[in-house]
């Protein structure tokens, strides 16, 4: 109902959402034959969703090999993530996974739902790890080596600074960046891009995540560590669960606008990153999660939803991102359009609002200066606004028909 709702409201999601329907059915059709394959492709299916249909677009080789970087990843995360593994057992675990993707007997059974059935069938995924080119190996075992040993570091440590916050956010994402560029770079079909911008995109969506799923990590029984950095919510009050509740609505508005101001930081870099890839599957692969990123922190800002419910950006405009992102031009006109969305929600008396203004202008300003925001006019607003008037317009005319033929069928009896 909800679904129905959201397309009456936004007519022009309808074409987008069906193009979308049809390429994740015929991406379910092409799980291939092998089974050790067909696990990993399904088991991307069941926990990416439309990031899966992404993968599904890369060339066969680079694309076996992020679908297992995915899976190693998720796995890692999973082992992480269970609170119910005593810390004596997780950390060697974490720490010698990188070994584990090598050996076809290795298990270990931990997480719930699909996240279980990934650990306690991981042989599929060690197999298709073998099978994969070498160059594809050694940069999946150097990053699971690194991410794993960060990841131990930080079981016992708390995100207390900024510092720590990129340091963590380093470890489980900016790595996923540095890893998916030498993957890149291992298909013959991209250079090798400097450390620092692979680690800024991964930043820049796992910080997005952070200030996005405040309210679900928070609430998650049993308890989940959270990830914002003391440094910024003690600012505002004085035990990040406060956030939550009522009484302090207008701190936690605040803490929330800086911590995206904090995300924004990233910005630049991820659009060097971009502009820098030249393999079109390559590029809708880096680019989709990125504009998805901007996008929900344009929603998120100022706004105390995120602390009581669930903030997301609705599935018919993902769908136009996903079938409407092709070249930079795209990002760009994106970036400008979701940072003209953040800009006017910026309030002078907010603690941050200078810092949020530059951090924006300093946005547009590297979108206006690659010289093609005026070639069009507009990548999702603008183009809403058209497509949705020209959509009521359409509606009335066939409800106009309809009642008429009903009349006339009416008349004839
Ligand atoms: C990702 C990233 C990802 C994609 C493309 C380029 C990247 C460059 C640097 C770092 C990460 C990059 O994208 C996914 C996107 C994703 O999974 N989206 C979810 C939706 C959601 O809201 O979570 C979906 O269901 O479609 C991502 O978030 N991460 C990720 C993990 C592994 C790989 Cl190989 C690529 C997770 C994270 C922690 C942000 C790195």
């Amino acid at each position: 109902m909800g679904s129905l709702a959201a397309v009456l409201r936004h007519p022009d999601d309808l074409y987008p959402l069906l193009k979308l329907k049809m390429a994740s059915r015929q991406a379910e059709k092409q799980i291939p034959p092998e089974p050790h394959w067909a696990f990993c492709y399904s088991m991307l299916h069941k926990v990416s969703r439309s990031f899966a249909l992404v993968i599904q677009q890369l060339g066969t080789d680079l694309r076996n090999a992020v679908c297992i970087f995915y899976l190693v990843l998720r796995a890692l995360d999973t082992v992480e993530d269970d609170t119910s593994i005593p810390t004596d057992v997780k950390v060697p675990i974490l720490i010698a996974f990188h070994r584990h993707v090598y050996d076809r007997e290795w298990h270990f059974s931990c997480g719930t739902k699909e996240y279980k059935v990934l650990m306690d069938q991981f042989h599929h995924v060690s197999t298709a790890f073998l099978e994969l080119g070498k160059g594809y190996q050694d940069a999946i075992e150097d990053i699971t080596k690194r991410m794993g040993a960060g990841m131990a570091k930080f079981i016992c440590k708390e995100v207390e600074s900024i510092d720590d916050y990129d340091e963590y956010c380093y470890y489980v994402a900016g790595l996923v960046g540095l890893g998916l560029s030498k993957l890149f770079y291992a298909s013959g079909t991209e250079d090798l891009v400097p450390d620092s911008l692979s680690n800024s995109m991964g930043l820049f969506l796992q910080k997005t995540n952070i200030i996005r799923d405040y309210l679900e990590d928070i609430n998650e029984i049993p308890k989940c560590r959270m990830f914002w950095p003391r440094e910024i919510w003690s600012k505002y009050v004085n035990k990040l669960e406060d956030l939550k509740y009522e009484e302090n609505s207008d701190k936690a508005v605040q803490c929330l606008n800086d911590m995206v101001t904090n995300a924004l930081m990233h910005v630049e870099d991820c659009l060097k990153y971009m502009s820098a890839l030249r393999d079109h599957a390559i590029f809708r692969f880096c680019a989709i999660p990125q504009i998805m990123a901007i996008g929900t922190l344009a929603l998120c800002y100022n706004n105390i939803e995120v602390f009581r419910g669930v903030v997301k950006m609705r599935r018919g405009l993902t769908a136009k991102v996903i079938d409407r992102t092709n070249n930079m031009t795209d990002v760009y006109l994106a970036f400008y359009d979701f940072s003209n969305i953040l800009k006017p929600k910026i309030n002078k008396n907010d603690p941050n609002a200078t810092k949020t203004l530059s951090r924006v202008e300093a946005i547009q300003k590297a979108c206006m200066d690659s010289g093609v925001l005026n070639k069009r006019k507009s990548y999702i607003i603008q183009s809403e606004l058209r497509y949705s008037s020209t959509m009521i317009v359409i509606f009335f005319i066939i409800l106009a028909i309809i009642f008429s033929y009903l009349s006339s069928t009416r008349a004839s009896k």
